[in-house]
């Protein structure tokens, strides 16, 4: 099965490569960075405040947490031309080559500070277990105040990019929270096959000089050192400080619907059935994995769903749903969460007072976000953080898995000196 697999994967490859001219490749695939812009003007050196990334489109196979290989649409990330491992001239093909069959479950996750510009380039390498496709994809950040439709990636008022071409999309990151990024293609399809990725735009109160936040002494975050304090966003009282993140997202996956895009079959929406519950691409036991996941040699899904943390640490969790078919509810036992921002907003009244509120169990739609902060316990030990629909704690017709991961609370280890 592999085998032929790889051996149409290779065709494929060939094939695509072989059409493209390379004067075509040069030009399609057109990252730009620069160095100054109107908002953060420079004589040469890049402001910091000016990010770039660039992110491929295509398809790819995952791992599921019973073995089953599953076939996804989604993004992977590459270098930049300025820090790529050949020269520029090669860099296009080269791209291809890094891009195709490299899709990730999820997409990589994007972070940026609030104030940043991002010039996010995607290219779409085309799905090479699909040759007879030729889908446009796109990038749009779900619930983000994007200023100009033309970059918010939906078709109706927006570019698709198609196979072999680059758009560079524009972000003003002006309002910090808990966001998320999905292709809006042909949606229905291209989600439930996988382009969903995590997004966070961390508050410009993380870089506010040291002083008293209404009582709250504020030191400003480090990154280099990892010193300083976090915030989830701009409270003004430090009630949103964090040591610790980690992305949540929930989801999952139809077998029938991948395997059947797969075998170039009719893809149904009324019979959609996800099967495998999924937090950040993995089922249990995986999801504890703090490693990345391979498959067939190439990273598929890299983000670990591991919550570890000291005793007294204040841990952010960042959950999000993307998925389009349910509603799913996490809960804990024993750790209470409080969730202090939904959908990318502080949780507060008009008058500014907090509405943060503790719970065991969370109920999120798909497009919704949450930001749930626990105070990990003096207890040291493994908690849990799972679905609520037991039926869900499955991989498929196997039992014992699924929409699950571990909270570990370890003591700090002494470093040796
Ligand atoms: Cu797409």
């Amino acid at each position: 099965m592999n085998v032929i697999k790889n051996g149409v994967v290779a065709a494929a490859v060939l094939m695509l490569i072989a059409s493209l001219p390379v004067s075509a490749q040069d030009s399609s695939i057109y990252v730009q960075c620069p160095t100054s812009t109107t908002l953060h003007p420079s004589d040469g050196v890049r402001d910091p405040a000016i990010k770039c990334d660039h992110l491929v489109a295509g398809d790819g196979m995952v791992t599921m947490a019973d073995g089953y290989p599953q076939y996804i649409f989604s993004f992977a990330r590459v270098p930049l031309p300025e820090n790529a491992l050949v020269p520029l001239e090669d860099y296009p093909g080269w791209v291809m080559e890094q891009g195709m069959l490299a899709a990730n479950a999820p997409a990589p996750t994007i972070v940026v500070d609030e104030d940043d510009e991002l010039f996010l380039s995607l290219t779409n390498v085309g799905m090479t277990m699909r040759p007879d496709l030729f889908d446009p994809h796109t990038v749009h950040w779900h619930g983000f105040p994007q200023a100009s439709p033309v970059f918010d990636g939906v078709p109706d008022s927006s570019i698709s990019i198609n196979m072999g071409a680059t758009l560079t999309y524009y972000y003003n990151a002006k309002d910090a929270g808990t966001y998320m990024y999905h292709c809006h293609v042909e949606a229905t399809e291209h989600m439930q096959m996988g382009m969903l990725g995590n997004l966070f735009v961390r508050p410009r109160q993380n870089r506010l000089a040291a002083g008293d936040l209404n009582g709250f002494a504020h030191t400003p975050w480090d990154e280099a050192t990892q010193t300083g304090n976090r915030y989830a966003y701009n409270d003004g009282d430090g009630s949103t400080a964090y040591d610790v993140e980690f992305p949540i997202q929930i989801g999952s996956f139809d077998p029938d619907f991948h395997d059947a895009s797969l075998n170039v079959q009719p893809l149904p929406f009324a019979g959609m059935n996800d099967r495998y519950f999924l937090l950040n691409g993995r089922g249990y036991p995986d999801t504890a994995k703090a490693e990345v996941m391979m498959t067939d040699g190439r990273e598929s899904q890299p983000v670990s769903s591991l919550v570890t943390a000291q005793p007294g640490q204040r841990i952010l969790l960042r959950i999000s749903n993307l998925n389009i078919t349910r509603f799913y509810t996490l809960g804990t036992n024993g750790l209470p969460m409080e969730v202090v921002g939904l959908d990318a907003r502080l949780l507060r009244d008009d008058a500014g007072k907090n509405m943060y509120y503790k719970t065991n169990s969370l109920t999120l739609g798909g497009g919704q976000s949450a930001d749930v902060i626990i105070t990990a316990p003096d207890e040291v030990g493994t908690y849990f953080l799972y679905t609520q629909n037991l039926d869900q704690l499955a991989n498929n017709n196997e039992n014992f898995g699924g929409m699950m991961t571990e909270i570990r609370i370890a003591a700090a280890t002494t470093p040796t000196p």
